[in-house]
């Protein structure tokens, strides 16, 4: 998106802001200079601010639309910051859409995706990280994804990333003042609370990042990818696990071919589960392409499990090649085996931290139970686990590693030079990745790339 698309033009915009289908009530709204001039010619009445009032709606050749609510608010009051006029229509497709027609023939026009959002950020109604809560929570796949984007709408994120920042500020005006006072900086140097500083930095950023990196993953979901050898039982377990029939299972050896996705949550948190062709060396075109697909399905996944036939239990070497993920192993047909269900004890490291290793059943469904506790403990979001109390996105994992790496560096190198001007241009680094995180240091493209998967009249 170009700079000019998101400077804060003149334009007023209208669009319909409830979902397009029948219902009780359908909103419209506007925002911008003329947003109480077109309520005026709408409405033929004097609306007060904040106060709604029940009023006929008129097209422009003088036709009664509907009679609704209309309600103003006046800048900078409102959720854009602007002047907004709501005007709460009878919920159909074409009432909807002719009052919406009489708005744009008044003067407004059509909203793209997210201007509304775009408009409150740019009148610092709210930051990037709430504007991002507030499409995570219109899209929360659950309710505990639901109340963490809610959290960030209100704020918590941009306070944990700001508490960092502020840190971050404080050390910036030390060091700047010690490089203007020399004599002092030996002192301040030399006491090391400088490095102790620092690690404390260095702490607060990690708990960010693994609460960033859990936040992240509850609203996007957790992709979860079943390998193993053929036959090993990974369609059955997929049935099992989503409670219906959803991949084909047959006892012939190559049965799935391509990748089989179904949606699932286990305990509140919301899973992609991918079924895939067992891996072996295969003759047939068809079944070498799935296993290709099945490959590639590995390096997206959260989480690994790997598929063994209990009673002829090797491992299938490409399944748990390079894939640094958690692994989860699943012993299966636990029925014909007379294996007991649920979480076995392995040492097959030395130092007996290999996968965690669950016995189940995919038909009978017995240590089933186990199995979803043994997924949910490896994404890191039990209960157990430090709670995440906001959403994010991967977008902002990523600038709170850039963050951190910036700072592991930073670290090292004063502790070689002591040199306050690498550290002040090193901070100054750190703090613009983590202003990136609120959109205090936001390139245009990426707020145009932010605001553009918004649904439009948001
Ligand atoms: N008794 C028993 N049979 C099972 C179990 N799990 C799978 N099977 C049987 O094993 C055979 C293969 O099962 P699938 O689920 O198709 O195996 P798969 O790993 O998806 O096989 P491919 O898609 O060919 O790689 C079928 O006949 C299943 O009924 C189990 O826990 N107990
Ligand atoms: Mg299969």
């Amino acid at each position: 998106m170009s700079s000019d698309s998101l400077s804060l033009d003149q334009d007023t915009i209208a669009a319909i802001a409830t979902p397009l289908g029948r219902g009780g009530v359908s909103i419209i709204r506007v925002s911008g200079p003329e947003a109480f001039s077109i309520a005026t010619l709408l409405t033929r009445s004097t609306v007060q601010i904040r106060q709604p009032l029940l009023t006929r709606f008129f097209a422009e050749d003088g036709d009664v639309i509907d009679t609704g609510l209309t309600l103003l608010f006046q800048r900078p009051a409102s959720f854009t910051g602007e002047d907004v006029a709501e005007f709460h229509c009878h919920g159909g497709v074409i009432v909807t859409n002719l009052l919406l027609e009489a708005c744009l023939s008044q003067g407004a026009r059509l909203a793209r995706p997210g201007e509304f959002s775009e408009r409150a950020f740019l009148n610092d109604k709210i930051d990037l990280t709430q504007a991002e809560g507030l499409a995570d929570l219109i899209d929360a796949p659950t309710k505990q994804a639901a109340r963490q984007a809610s959290a960030s709408l209100q704020g918590a994120f941009s306070d944990a990333v700001n508490q960092v920042n502020q840190r971050i500020i404080n050390l910036r005006v030390y060091v700047e003042a010690a490089i203007d006072f020399p004599e002092e900086e030996v002192d301040f140097l030399s006491e090391g609370h400088f490095v102790t500083s620092l690690l404390e930095m260095q702490e607060a950023l990690a708990t960010l990042i693994s609460q960033a990196r859990r936040g992240a993953l509850l609203g996007r979901g957790a992709q979860i990818v079943m390998t193993g050898a053929p036959n090993a039982g990974k369609s059955s377990l997929m049935n099992q696990l989503a409670n219906q029939a959803v991949a084909i299972v047959t006892d012939i050896p190559g049965t799935t071919r391509d990748v089989i996705k179904q949606s699932i949550a286990i305990e509140g948190v919301a899973i992609q589960l991918s079924d895939t062709a067992g891996i072996r060396v295969a003759t047939d075109a068809i079944e070498q392409e799935g296993i290709q697909r099945a490959q590639a399905a590995l390096d997206t996944a959260d989480v690994i499990i790997e598929v063994i036939d209990d009673r002829e239990p090797q491992e299938t070497e490409l399944s748990t090649g390079d894939n640094s993920q958690p692994l989860v192993r699943v012993l299966n047909k636990i029925d014909l085996s007379g294996r007991a269900p649920g979480v076995v004890k392995t040492a097959d490291k030395k130092d007996g931290s290999g996968p965690l290793t669950v016995a189940v059943s995919a038909v009978t469904g017995e240590g089933i139970d186990s199995l979803e506790q043994v997924i949910i403990q490896c994404l890191g979001v039990d209960e157990a686990a430090p709670t995440t109390p906001f959403s994010a996105r991967e977008r902002h994992v990523t600038c709170l590693k850039r963050a951190q790496v910036e700072l592991n560096a930073a670290i090292e190198r004063f502790k070689i030079s002591q040199a306050g001007e690498l550290l002040a241009e090193d901070l100054r680094k750190i703090h613009a990745e983590l202003g990136a995180i609120t959109g205090a240091f936001g390139a245009d493209d990426l707020l145009g790339e932010i605001f553009s998967s918004f649904c439009i009249g948001k």
